[in-house]
């Protein structure tokens, strides 16, 4: 997991993990398996929206921003990153937040990235370099199954 207020990280073995720890135990019933988490309405819904953290940091509230996915289709086998910050995004057609080097944070997700999922309002985009360099993207896009040429290309993300 990568905040990109607090730029924390954390990492999980397992989807239900990674999720309980992304909504700061809001959500903690995840499906293991993240294809049938994932195509589940209900729990969809209840990935958007502020996640009060359960903690004494009384001001952290976190939105998921995506959830990223090693291998293609949201299948979760491969390992996810899931990426929150302090605030939803915007739909204005803004960029409301970066991530101009997924190695700043998390180095092993460098070029592996090969499906994904927004939440609250956000449009991601993947660029082949950092996000100041530009090279090949997405466009902005809520989900994919598959990325095509951009399959484990992804280094910047940004969130509109
Ligand atoms: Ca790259």
């Amino acid at each position: 997991m990568y905040n990109v207020s607090t730029g924390a990280t954390a990492c999980h073995s397992t989807f239900r993990a990674a999720v309980v720890d992304a909504t700061n135990g809001k959500v903690t019933n995840a499906s293991p398996v993240a294809r049938t988490a994932l195509s589940d309405t209900s729990f969809l819904k209840r990935l958007e929206g502020p996640m009060p953290a359960t903690e004494a940091t009384a001001a952290a509230v976190d939105y998921v921003l995506s959830i990223e996915y090693d291998i293609a289709n949201l299948s979760p086998s491969g390992g996810t990153l899931t990426i929150t910050a302090g605030g939803p995004c915007v739909a204005d057609g803004q960029r409301d937040f970066t991530v101009n080097d997924v190695r700043d944070a998390w180095p092993s997700w460098n070029d592996r990235i090969s499906s994904f999922q927004g939440f609250n309002t956000c449009d991601v985009n993947h660029y082949e370099h950092q996000v100041r360099n530009g090279g090949d993207t997405t466009g902005p896009k809520r989900s994919m199954t598959t990325m095509g040429d951009m399959s484990n290309k992804t280094t910047g993300l940004t969130f509109g």
